[in-house]
């Protein structure tokens, strides 16, 4: 099967963004990047709301050999389209002749893309601003509550079911949607000594070369005072 070229519309901030650029780089499939700029609000520009009414990226969109154009709107669906269009990559989902291993691994997917991430996100941000009245601390406040709040549930759960990484010994989507909501909620001063399992899966993940070249620090419209910053955090261990 010829590979279409993959055109991933992305954020380097962006946690569901990394998701999609983490699993494409363990799988070595090649994407090409259209930077949207979420701060300065590009996702709300009527041009790519037609790509993606949700006004969110990923949005991934290609065309197959047989002329189909193709447009994923949602970084899960995305993440298993990879599963599914290239099985001959290293697989992030057990397979279906281990059902209960997979559950493990979507239910820990979820706990993140369906609770977490969901109510962290920007635009919930603004709201939360606006909704206490300008104040500048708010979204901050909000924003780690409610990644405590997830990242614990999280934990409590893959305890059971982590090894080295979250779902026994092997990589999975759990662990390509776990590091990015990791890094955002340190980058929100949350603290996770609490957090055995959570702690122990993201320091065995966060030197894997898909995760590092997914990840926040190492993308095209990273700006340069995060890279060299984080460069720095880096070596001193405080990432
Ligand atoms: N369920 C969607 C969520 C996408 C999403 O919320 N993306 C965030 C970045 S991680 C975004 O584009 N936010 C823009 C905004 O809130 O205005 C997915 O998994 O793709």
């Amino acid at each position: 099967m010829e590979q279409p070229k993959l055109l991933l519309h992305t954020y380097f901030r962006s946690s569901c963004s990394a998701r999609v650029r983490t699993a494409a780089h363990y799988k070595g499939i090649p994407l090409e990047y259209s930077y949207i700029h979420l701060l300065s609000s590009q996702q709300l520009s009527e041009e790519y709301k037609l790509r993606n009414p949700s006004a969110s990226v990923p949005t991934l969109s290609f065309t197959t050999s047989s002329g189909q154009s193709v447009t994923i709107r949602q970084s899960i669906p995305i993440l298993e389209f990879f599963e599914e269009y290239f099985p001959n990559t290293p697989q992030l989902l057990p397979p279906p002749s281990q059902p209960t291993e997979r559950v493990k691994v979507r239910e820990l997917v979820n706990i993140i893309a369906s609770d977490l991430q969901p109510v962290t996100n920007l635009r919930m941000l603004r709201g939360v601003k606006k909704l206490s009245g300008g104040r500048e601390e708010a979204p901050g406040e909000w924003a780690k509550e409610w990644m405590i709040r997830g990242l614990e549930a999280y934990d409590k759960v893959a305890e059971v079911y982590a090894g080295k990484y979250s779902v026994g010994d092997e990589v999975s989507m759990a662990d390509v949607v776990l590091a990015p909501a990791v890094e955002g909620a340190l980058r929100y001063g949350v603290d996770l000594e609490g957090m055995k399992t959570v702690k122990r899966v993201y320091e065995n993940v966060r030197g894997l070369e898909a995760f590092r070249k997914g990840d926040w620090r190492h993308q095209g419209d990273t700006p340069a005072e995060f890279r060299v910053q984080d460069e720095q955090e880096c070596s001193t261990g405080r990432l």
